[in-house]
C-alpha cells in the first residue's frame, strides 16, 4: 500500500540534481566588452533608455560598454517640445552616467525628418526662418554639451534608397546645402567633436552608399567640417552585406572615420538555437569587419538587451535582435562580438540542456521519480539520461522512456516520441524504483 510522507519530509526528497552539458554561464567572469574594445583601441557602445539606467540594466550598460548613445534622448523633438521650451533632463541623467562610467556619448542626432516637435513641422517657414530656427537648435544643443560629445550624428538619414536626397523639412526648404551648413554650425558649436553623417542601408557598397560616399568626397573638397560615416546597420538575420569591409575602407581612403552606429540583427521570432547561432555569426562579421579597417571607430549596438529594442514595434513578428535577451543573459551574440574583439569566453556560445531528477512520491518500499530534460538555447533529437544509484535503488518500471539497471548504473533512453527536445521545451519521463535505507538523489548525466 502507498503512503506519502508529508510536510517536511517529503519536500527533503524531492530533490533536484541539474546537469549542464556545459559549465554554468560564468559570463561575469569574462573580461567586459569595452575592456577587450579598448585594448584594440575601439569604441564598443550601446543605445540607451535614460530611465532604465539603474539596477541590472545599468550595471550592464556601464560594465559592458565604453560608448553611450541616447536612443531618444537628444532628439529635437525630446529636447524642444515647445518652441522655446526646453527639456534637458533625460540627455543630461545619460550624459552624467556616461562621465560617471568613464564612457563616451555620442550624440544623436541634430538634424533629421522624423521625432520633430510638431511646432516645427506644422509651421509655415521661409527657407530663412527655417535656416536660422536649424542654426539655432544646432548651435544650443551642441554647445549645451561641448566638450562631451564625442561625435554627432549630425545629419541622419539624408538619402533615398536610389541615391537621390530624401525629400524632408530640410531638403525641400533649404535644398542640399543644408547638409554643410549643419556641419559648419555644429563645428562652430564644439570644433572638438567629430561630426557625422549617419545613415541605414549603406552598410554595402550599393546606390545609396555610393552617394554618401560622393557627398562626403565633395565636402571634403569644399573644406566642410566632416569627420565620419555613420553606418546603422540594422540588419536582417544572415544578410549582412559581403561588401561590409571594401565599404568601410573606401570611406576610410577619403580620411573620414567609420562607425558602425546602430547595429542589431532581427529574426522571425520565436528564436531558436540554429538562428542565434547566424545572428552570432553576423555580429561577428560586422566586428571582424570594423577591427580589420583602421580608421573604423567601433560599433554601437542599438539596445543591448531584447527588451529595449525598437524591432519588435516596427516589425511585428521579429525581434530577438540585440546581444542579451529580455532577462539580460547574454546570447551568442554577446560571446561572439567579444570573441571579434580578441576575448576567450568561458561558455560556449550555444545554450545548453539539463536534466533535472526528482522524487514525486515515496512509501516504505518504494518510490515514484520523475527526470525532465529542458533546453534552452540548444536542441535534441534523441537522448540518453544516465545514472548511479548510491543506496541500492532498483527501477521496477518506467514510462516515457526506456530504461534498464545494470548493477548500480541506470541508463534511460527516448521512447520513439520524445526524442525531440526543442529549444525552449522540454520533455519528462517517469519510473517506479524499489528502496531501502535511504534514498539520495543521483546526479543525471545526458549524452
Ligand atoms: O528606427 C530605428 C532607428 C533608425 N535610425 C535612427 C534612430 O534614431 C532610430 O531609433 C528609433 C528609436 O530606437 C525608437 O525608440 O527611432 C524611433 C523613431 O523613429 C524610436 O521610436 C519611438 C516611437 O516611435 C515612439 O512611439 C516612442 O514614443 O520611440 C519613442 C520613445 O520610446
Amino acid at each position: 500500500m502507498r503512503s506519502l510522507r508529508t510536510g517536511s519530509s517529503l519536500a527533503a526528497l524531492v530533490t533536484g540534481a541539474a546537469l549542464l552539458f556545459t559549465a554554468p554561464a560564468a559570463h561575469a567572469a569574462d573580461t567586459p566588452l569595452r575592456d577587450l574594445a579598448a585594448a584594440k583601441g575601439k569604441v564598443i557602445g550601446t543605445a540607451v533608455t535614460g530611465s532604465k539606467l539603474t539596477g541590472t540594466y545599468g550595471d550592464i550598460a556601464g560594465a559592458q560598454f565604453n560608448s553611450l548613445t541616447p536612443g531618444n534622448a537628444m532628439k529635437w523633438g525630446t529636447v524642444e517640445p515647445t518652441q522655446g521650451s526646453f527639456n534637458w533632463t533625460e540627455a543630461d541623467q545619460i550624459v552624467a552616467f556616461a562621465q560617471a562610467h568613464n564612457q563616451q556619448v555620442r550624440g544623436h542626432t541634430l538634424v533629421w525628418h522624423n521625432q520633430n516637435p510638431s511646432w516645427l513641422t506644422n509651421g509655415t517657414w521661409t527657407s530663412a526662418q527655417l535656416s536660422s530656427l536649424l542654426q539655432n537648435h544646432i548651435g544650443t544643443e551642441v554647445g549645451r554639451y561641448k566638450g562631451k560629445i564625442t561625435a554627432w550624428d549630425v545629419v541622419n538619414e539624408p538619402f533615398n534608397e536610389d541615391g537621390t536626397y530624401r525629400s524632408t523639412l530640410w531638403y525641400n526648404g533649404l535644398g542640399a546645402d543644408y547638409i554643410p551648413n549643419a556641419l559648419t554650425w555644429a563645428h562652430a558649436a564644439d570644433p572638438a567633436a567629430k561630426l557625422y553623417i549617419n545613415d541605414y542601408n549603406v552598410e554595402g557598397v550599393n546606390a545609396k552608399s555610393t552617394a554618401l560616399y560622393n557627398l562626403v568626397k565633395d565636402l571634403k573638397s569644399r573644406g566642410v567640417p566632416i569627420d565620419g560615416v555613420g553606418l546603422q546597420a540594422h540588419l536582417i538575420l544572415g544578410q549582412v552585406p559581403s561588401s561590409l569591409q571594401q565599404n568601410i575602407q573606401r570611406f576610410a581612403d577619403l580620411g573620414v572615420d567609420v562607425s558602425v552606429t546602430e547595429l542589431d540583427v532581427r529574426m522571425a521570432l520565436p528564436s531558436d538555437s540554429t538562428k542565434l547561432a547566424q545572428q552570432a555569426a553576423d555580429y561577428k562579421s560586422v566586428l571582424n569587419a570594423c577591427v580589420a579597417v583602421t580608421r573604423c571607430a567601433g560599433v554601437t549596438v542599438w539596445g543591448f538587451t531584447d527588451s529595449d529594442s525598437w524591432v519588435p514595434g516596427t516589425f511585428p513578428g521579429y525581434g530577438a535582435a540585440t546581444p542579451y535577451d529580455e532577462n539580460y543573459a547574454p546570447k551568442p551574440a554577446y560571446y561572439a562580438i567579444a570573441e571579434a574583439l580578441g576575448g576567450t569566453t568561458t561558455t560556449p556560445p550555444t545554450g545548453a540542456c539539463t536534466a533535472t531528477y526528482s522524487v514525486t512520491s515515496q512509501w516504505n518500499t518504494g518510490f515514484t521519480g520523475q527526470v525532465t530534460i529542458g533546453c534552452s538555447g540548444a536542441s535534441l533529437s534523441s537522448w540518453k539520461a544516465s545514472w548511479t544509484f548510491g543506496a541500492g535503488q532498483q527501477i521496477t518500471q518506467a514510462w516515457n522512456a526506456t530504461c534498464s539497471q545494470s548493477g548500480t548504473a541506470v541508463t534511460c533512453t527516448n521512447a520513439s516520441y520524445n526524442g525531440s527536445v526543442p529549444d525552449g521545451g522540454s520533455v519528462t519521463f517517469g519510473f517506479n524504483a524499489s528502496w531501502s535505507g535511504s534514498n539520495p538523489a543521483p546526479t543525471v548525466t545526458l549524452g
